[in-house]
């Protein structure tokens, strides 16, 4: 593997936090450059640690002239449930943190950048079953207009300044190392969590709301894929529908009640419920798969026994 320097943002996050550990094993650890807004005496984390606030465009120049980092996994952004509730500040921390960076490619300070989307793209007036790469959308959310906007700047980059961006839309991940935060995907994340500390768990979404998920290792194995697939392969910027998983908070009760049998599941559904329902059921990742060989592997029954075996470790 080439040796490249990466800067990520929002590295402390549910993604990051992962997805720095993989490719430390790749780049080595003083190729891995994570950055997010927390005071360095609060984070536990073996590498180089900078402070970035995505929001100040100088302080990111600054770091990327410092370490000559190339690549960039901008992660940083808020997530459905929190942009819905703070749309302003959602759309500009969204926005305006990807054009910074697609600028900093276009003047060939930074050579590729990854940068995820989501099923948030999609709306009540996409197909809801196997929904396709490319069909209508039309998002419901500030959250949602932010990722689309975003896929259609980084395609106006690529095609009008030759940047090169990647890009998947992701669905819900569910992980056990850092929680999910602002999501309306996370519930699967939650119930996890309560089921081992509490042995019940209330749903903010109801009975019946499939979802598409993915297990977070199989995430960052994609991103991996996508990122160190040859450029010619994937052809015109498209951010690719990643499927995986299809299901309901019953579903995952149920597993979970293979495993701890007195587990108990109730339903309050809250405001994301009307995010989840504008929101496809399962995704077609044809094209994902025939571009660079995107392959998930975990089942929701492997999917719960790791997540219990782990949490029941972390949470002792
Ligand atoms: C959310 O629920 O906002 C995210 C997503 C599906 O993009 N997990």
């Amino acid at each position: 593997m080439e040796t490249e320097t990466i800067l990520i943002t929002g590295a402390l996050g549910q993604i990051g936090s992962e997805l720095a550990e993989k490719l430390k094993t790749i780049y080595g650890k003083e190729n891995v450059i994570i950055s997010d807004i927390r005071d360095p005496k609060d984070v536990d984390y073996d590498g180089i640690y900078e402070v970035i606030d995505v929001l100040d465009s100088n302080r990111i120049k600054e770091v990327i002239a410092k370490h000559n980092v190339k690549t960039v996994y901008h992660l940083a952004a808020l997530l459905s449930g929190t942009a819905e509730k703070n749309p302003m500040f959602g759309w500009k921390l969204n926005m305006d943190t990807l054009l910074t960076f697609l600028e900093l490619a276009k003047d060939k300070v930074i050579d590729k950048i990854f940068w995820p989307s989501s099923i948030g793209v999609f709306g009540p007036d996409t197909p809801k079953d196997n929904t396709p790469q490319n069909t209508v959308q039309t998002p419901s959310t500030v959250y949602g207009i932010s990722k689309l906007a975003g896929e259609y700047w980084c395609k106006w980059y690529q095609q009008n300044h030759g940047v090169d961006v990647r890009s998947v839309r992701f669905p819900g991940l569910i992980s056990w190392k850092t929680p999910a935060g602002g999501g309306t995907t996370d519930y699967a994340v939650d119930i996890y969590y309560k089921a081992i500390e509490e042995g019940k768990y209330t749903s903010f979404l109801k009975e019946g709301t499939y979802l598409p998920m993915l297990y977070m290792d199989d995430a960052i194995d994609a991103i991996v894929q996508l990122m160190t697939t040859d450029s010619e392969k994937l052809g015109e910027f498209k951010s690719y529908n990643l499927g995986g998983l299809s299901f309901a908070p019953e579903h995952l009760a149920e597993e979970i009640k293979k495993h701890i049998p007195s587990f108990e599941i109730s339903y309050e559904p809250d405001f994301r419920q009307a995010i989840a329902d504008s929101w496809p059921s399962s995704i077609d990742d044809s094209v994902a798969k025939a571009d660079w060989g995107y392959a998930p592997k975990f089942s929701t029954e492997k999917m719960t026994e790791t997540m219990l075996d782990n949490l029941r470790v972390k949470l002792a």
